[in-house]
């Protein structure tokens, strides 16, 4: 059975279904000066510091045409889709749709709200615009990931202690096998990063598994060659 290196062990490659990688939240308004995130108060070049590697995973995923869906969180410009608790706690030198640096403040459209160009997606890959920090609340991902019978998911992106857990553990429940990139993901505190890691794959791969991009890269051409 074909797999990726991975903790707490093994994460088994499917034979009759799809692996499909997920990249949460790329975009300028958590990586940029001027966005959302700095305007919380973190020093986004921490989250930057993923990019080439987030690069390497997709280009790496592109080579073997696994399906491709990348989040961006953000909001309708009348803010209808903006949880009231969100927008009072959403604060910090600057609020969700207020004017920045990079136009509205996590507002879908917004140029801050794009995925940064390094990453962008390429035509065939699936957008998915999330209101939430899940990105199965309020969106179609479950139905996108039905029709393209996928089982597997590889997740990377910010933050993630955030977007990328909460993520995690919506697929988790519904049946998805998840595998959280190590060096793919990043959060603006490095020991929530380190303690997201150990809790997913605690207790037996609670949540599912980790692994480095250089051994799901590898996982994945061995299991792509023997099809
Ligand atoms: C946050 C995210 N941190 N993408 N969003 O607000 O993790």
């Amino acid at each position: 059975m074909p797999s990726i290196a991975a903790q707490p062990y093994e994460y088994e490659l499917p034979s009759d279904s799809q692996v499909a990688l997920i990249v949460i939240d790329m975009q300028r308004d958590f990586l940029e000066l001027g966005g959302f995130g700095e305007a919380l108060g973190n020093d986004v070049k921490l989250a930057q510091a993923i990019v080439p590697t987030v690069k390497q995973l997709l280009e790496g995923c592109r080579s073997l045409h696994l399906p491709i869906f990348h989040t961006q969180e953000g909001h309708l410009p009348d803010l209808s889709d903006c949880p009231q608790s969100k927008l009072k706690r959403g604060k910090g030198n600057l609020t969700i749709g207020d004017q920045g640096k990079l136009g509205r403040i996590l507002i879908l459209g917004e140029p801050g709200n794009a995925i940064i160009p390094e990453l962008a997606p390429l035509p065939g890959e699936v957008l998915i615009p999330k209101p939430g920090k899940g990105a199965f609340y309020n969106t179609d991902l479950e139905m996108q990931l039905i029709n393209r019978n996928v089982t597997h998911l590889l997740i990377a992106g910010v933050t993630t202690e955030v977007c990328v857990q909460t993520t995690m553990r919506e697929a988790n429940d519904r049946g998805y096998e998840c595998l959280l990139v190590e060096d793919a993901t990043e959060s603006y505190f490095p020991q929530f990063k380190q303690a997201t890691l150990e809790m997913v794959r605690a207790q037996g791969g609670i949540v599912g598994w980790t692994a480095n991009t250089e051994a799901v890269l590898q996982g994945l051409r061995s299991w792509k060659a023997g099809e």
